[in-house]
């Protein structure tokens, strides 16, 4: 017989289900490892061949953790709200309730196929009402403590999502879901203040275990930076504004300050002359992304107002410019000019004509050569009265100082993170439950009326608006506060809010009175292990780190971080190198692969090809390699079925055989041990194909009269358990043959000893034409031909062999070698 995996699969599917293998109640155990991957969307394109690599071989991973002792608490869930499913339900022309509960049927189905190991009695799925209640909740308590707000800002618009989007949802100026270009609208939103916790969040990211770069990526977002606030008064007036400086030092070189276009200063400054110009600059501007304007390769523009500013050290009138380089949302929307120590101030005064005056001066230049750069590193200061000589780093400090004491400055601490936009125009989403009340203003829903019940008949179909605005019946209410007629908020919340906190639920599921429970919640968390791609660094893994901080700051959980590890997993990319998705036509379906050879050779070879770090292109091309490894595996343990339920005990004494094989299987469990942790599945995989050979090996070399049953039957079984994790059905199937009726999963993973590391060794003399020259030592296993292959390549023996040749050896086992040379 052969691996019949049509009938097995299912088989040992149903006897995991039956036998509750891998349910749990996490209440009841001590020290649970919470082990959690980034829950899918249930979106038309169901699980793809990437999603198996990404589940499947986690799945693998969580196995081994069980088994080397882990009480592992691995639920999954779905990410149900947003626009993935609204969209589809769109083109399908169905209810996203619908479509949702189907594709979450289906792909619940496509898991049980794969074999994976989630604990489902602690699932969920974020677009129903006993989940979405909580989220509700989650915004009201950040809305309570002022965390949340409603406010008119430019914001991004996608155009064909027909929606507004996050800052962090814009790449290189387009939607990230469907890349058109974005907009910007001025519009009235909700937002969660992240930008309060700016610090913290930057503060902890040292000392999480998360890979290096996705840490560098948030601290580049977060983007905190220490200057210095100075004050300018405009010439001729008593008004004034702020600049923001990094460069406090170069303040003698300033020759002229731009505005942001949108700072509100301009339209009381501008000289009538100029009037015309700068309002057809402000109308551009408003049509450039601020990805585009921050760009360093785009050409600085700008245009004179026309007014002048008095520079606050030396008196100096100087011309206000605007220009879109300077952004309103960042520091104080207004920067001094310093072209001689700036890149983009040396630009734009080239350009513009503006004059260029050093203040710090380079090694070795005179200060009267031209400048054709900016100089922006340290030096000696001139042209700066009491700062003269002093070195620039140093002034930074010493500037600042003197501002403060004349208060016309002062140390500042920017960040470039910005508030993150929450309200979406879209249907499929958990309503945002504030009542809008002609008396009272914004009211919260109290707790006791939640969930805000997302209705079900609305035409769902994006206009730009919400579509919650046509349903009267949602929209008409009454006010919680007095009881008059009042209007509901008619914007969702982004998906992104469901997704921050669904970790703090998970162990909570069946809680219908809370959404976590403080002491339940403490004990289960932080996230031991948690999974997702890179491309979530600064939404995601950034948003979930806010709510986690602000829940334990309401006192509601007692950790600060909700996910001390995280590994990301590479992807498996269509076989044209592009990520794999429907608009590209490139998806690769697993259900064939499945059909033709087995759930289990499937799952084994994405572990085998791909490194789960790193993912790469699919090719099938070593699929039936590892299809017969897995028959080679089932030929050499069937074959042996007496053997493996023998109850024989190993015998003390080992033959060289013996301890070869003992040698091969050591060494697999302590490569595949510590490979499997690292998540280097394919090596893992090389150490149990070497033992495999090993195996046949043996039982070739071995009459069966000499065999060391007890150690066969030991090393066979040990064989099967390194391979379960990634052929879980298979395993079960074999680990029956060898007389067991529990699950193979709830044995315990073999360790090695560093005994049968070190094989004997046997110390040989060489001779040459009789007369002794030296002795070396090798394995007490290796063969008459290895050991006299070793002796020639011994330096004594080179050495005495020079202009000779070998006539002929002869070899005394065990003890030497002689050579015959002329
Ligand atoms: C004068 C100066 C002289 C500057 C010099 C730099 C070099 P980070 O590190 O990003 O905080 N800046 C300030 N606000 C800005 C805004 N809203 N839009 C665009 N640019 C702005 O950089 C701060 C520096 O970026 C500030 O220091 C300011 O230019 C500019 F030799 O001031 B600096
Ligand atoms: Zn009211």
């Amino acid at each position: 017989m052969s691996y019949e995996f049509q009938q097995l699969e299912p088989k040992w599917q149903n006897f995991w289900e039956k036998s509750k293998v891998f349910e749990m109640d996490v209440s009841k155990e001590f020290d649970p490892f919470y082990l959690l991957v980034m829950f899918p969307y249930p979106s038309g394109d169901k699980l793809h061949l990437g999603h198996w690599f990404v589940y499947g071989l986690l799945d693998s991973w969580a196995r081994f953790k069980r088994m080397n002792g882990k009480k592992v608490f691995f639920p999954m869930g779905f990410d149900a709200f947003g626009l993935p499913a609204e969209n589809f339900a769109i083109k399908k022309g169905i209810h996203p309730d619908v479509t949702t509960t189907q594709n979450v049927t289906y792909m619940r189905e496509q898991f049980r196929r794969m074999g994976t190991s989630y604990n489902w009695n602690y699932t969920l799925d974020t677009s129903k009402p006993n989940y979405y209640k909580w989220t509700q909740w989650v915004f009201l308590e950040l809305y309570k403590k002022g965390l949340a707000y409603k406010k008119e800002a430019p914001v991004n618009w996608c155009p064909s999502c027909q929606t507004v989007l996050a800052n962090e949802q814009v790449q290189d100026g387009q939607c990230e879901r469907c890349d058109s270009v974005v907009a910007r609208k001025n519009l009235s939103q909700w937002f969660f203040k992240i930008t309060d916790y700016a610090q913290p969040l930057l503060d902890n990211i040292e000392r999480l275990d998360w890979p290096h770069r996705t840490k560098a990526m948030q601290q580049n977002w977060i983007g905190r930076s220490e200057g210095t606030e100075i004050i300018f008064e405009i010439a001729g007036s008593k008004k004034t504004f702020t600049v923001y400086t990094t460069r406090p030092d170069t303040l003698f070189g300033v020759t002229y300050v731009t505005l942001a276009p949108e700072h509100p200063l301009v339209a009381e400054i501008t000289a009538a002359t100029q009037q015309a110009s700068v309002t057809a600059y402000i109308e551009e501007t408003a049509r450039v992304t601020e990805v585009d304007r921050l760009s360093t390769t785009r050409e600085k523009t700008g245009v004179f107002t026309a007014a002048y500013a008095i520079n606050p050290v030396n008196g100096e009138k100087i011309p206000i410019w605007i220009g879109d380089y300077v952004l309103y949302s960042y520091g104080t929307g207004a920067v001094m000019a310093v072209p001689a120590h700036d890149e983009r101030d040396f630009a734009f005064a080239k350009k513009y004509k503006l004059p260029v005056r050093r203040v710090i001066l380079e090694d070795g230049i005179d200060a009267s050569a031209a400048m054709t750069t900016a100089y922006t590193e340290d030096g000696k200061m001139i042209a700066s009265d009491k700062y003269n000589g002093m070195m620039s780093s140093d002034v930074i400090k010493a500037i600042t100082k003197d501002l403060e004491e004349k208060h016309i400055g002062k140390f500042k601490v920017n960040f470039r993170l910005r508030d993150w936009l929450i309200s979406r125009q879209r249907y499929w989403g958990a309503p945002i439950p504030i009542v809008h009340c002609p008396q009272c203003g914004e009211v919260a829903v109290p707790e006791k009326d939640l969930p805000v019940k997302l209705p079900e008949d609305v035409d769902f179909r994006p206009t730009g608006e919400s579509p919650l605005k046509r349903c009267e019946s949602f929209m008409n209410t009454s006010c919680p506060k007095c009881g008059g007629k009042a209007q509901r908020e008619a914007d969702t919340l982004d998906t992104f809010v469901c997704s921050s906190w669904y970790y703090l639920r998970f162990p909570n599921v069946g809680n219908n009175s809370q959404a976590f429970e403080t002491k339940l919640t403490n004990k289960v968390l932080p996230v031991d292990k948690y999974v997702g791609g890179p491309e979530h660094a600064c939404m995601h893994l950034l948003y979930a780190r806010f709510i986690n901080m602000v829940m334990k700051d309401l006192g509601h959980i007692n950790f600060d971080e909700p996910f001390e590890s995280l590994t990301h997993h590479g992807l498996v990319l269509g076989a044209d190198g592009q990520k794999m998705s429907k608009s590209k036509n490139n998806t690769v379906s697993p259900d064939a692969y499945v059909e033709k050879h087995g759930s289990d050779v499937l799952r084994m070879y994405l572990a085998f090809g791909f490194n789960y770090i790193e993912g790469g292109p699919w090719d099938d091309q070593g699929i039936k390699a590892i299809a017969r490894f897995i028959e080679r595996a089932w030929r050499l343990l069937e074959e042996n079925k007496t053997t493996l339920t023998s109850t024989t005990a190993p015998k003390l004494e080992c033959s060289q055989e013996d301890k070869k094989l003992l040698f091969v299987l050591h060494n697999s469990i302590r490569m595949a041990t510590r490979d499997t942790e690292a998540f280097q599945f394919n090596t893992s995989i090389a150490r149990c194909m070497e033992l495999c050979n090993a195996l046949h090996d043996y039982i070739r070399a071995t009459p069966e009269a000499e065999r060391n049953t007890g150690m066969l039957r030991d090393t066979l079984q040990k064989f099967v358990i390194l391979l379960s994790p990634f052929a879980p059905h298979a395993a079960e199937e074999w680990w029956s043959w060898c007389g067991k009726t529990k699950s193979i999963f709830l044995e315990t993973w073999p360790t090695h000893s560093e005994e049968f590391l070190t094989l004997d060794e046997t110390t040989f003399a060489v001779m040459i034409n009789g007369k002794l020259r030296g002795e070396f030592k090798t394995p007490s296993t290796a063969t008459e031909t290895e050991v006299v292959a070793q002796a020639k390549e011994q330096a004594f023996v080179q050495k005495h062999l020079a202009g000779l040749n070998i006539v002929k050896h002869i070899f005394v086992p065990k003890k030497l070698v002689n050579f015959i040379a002329k």
